[in-house]
């Protein structure tokens, strides 16, 4: 069994460029992606319990490298680039798609996704195609519908229900919440999930250690 996670530990380690850049592909790895604003550094902020752990930005577009934030010796959460922004030189945008799906197909250790997306507008193209891979490769998904605080009840209901009827054509572990950095709306099923991913993926290792 694994030791609960202390999410208020976490601390920043590096900002890799490239995967190459990352530390050694060990321990476990849970990361944050979503469309450029969807709201991944104020969610990461809020789940640590630290105002600037991740830099959050009024700018689209600002984290262009993998920032990695550590918890303890085997687990770190990962802050990945964002994507879809349209108003940067396209070279640059190219760079950043490269590091975002190298760490998604290549990093051994990353054992569990959440995909967050503006409430108001989830599941656009590049969320799906970031989810079926996840899918593909096995990963356990959490799509977090964020800034949840902008919509009345009603329409925040809703839209969760639409987002959850989209799920099954995933054909995967993928589940849905509302979540809102403002109001703390969401936070102890975030962290309730990514424990479980913590958990699960430590219990495997033991398991293949003891074996091995
Ligand atoms: N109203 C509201 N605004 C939010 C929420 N989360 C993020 N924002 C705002 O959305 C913008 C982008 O947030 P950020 O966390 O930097 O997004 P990132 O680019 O995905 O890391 C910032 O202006 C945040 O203040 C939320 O839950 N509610
Ligand atoms: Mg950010």
């Amino acid at each position: 069994m694994s030791n609960p996670v202390i999410f208020q530990q976490a601390k920043f380690l590096t900002s890799a460029p490239t995967i190459r850049h990352l530390p050694a592909d060990e321990g476990i790895e849970i990361a944050f992606a979503g469309r450029s604003n969807a709201g991944k550094s104020s969610a990461l902020n809020v789940l640590t319990r630290q105002n600037s752990l991740a830099r959050t930005s009024k700018t689209p577009g600002r984290t262009q490298q993998i920032n990695i934030f550590e918890i303890d010796a085997e687990r770190r959460l990962v802050d990945l680039p964002g994507y879809g922004f349209a108003k940067v030189p396209i070279a640059m945008k190219e760079a950043w798609q490269k590091s975002l799906s190298e760490y998604l197909q290549e990093r051994k250790c990353l054992r569990g996704l959440v995909v967050l997306m503006d409430i108001r507008h989830s599941f656009r193209e590049a969320d799906q195609e970031l989810i079926h891979w996840a899918v593909r490769s096995n990963i356990p998904v959490l799509a977090v519908l964020t800034k949840s605080d902008k919509l009345k009840s009603g329409a925040r209901k809703a839209m969760l229900l639409k987002a959850r009827e989209a799920v099954p054509a995933f054909g995967g572990d993928v589940e849905v919440i509302a979540f809102s950095s403002l109001k703390k709306t969401g936070l102890e099923e975030l962290e309730a999930i990514i424990q479980g991913w913590f958990s699960a993926a430590a219990a495997e290792i033991a398991a293949r250690n003891e074996l091995s």
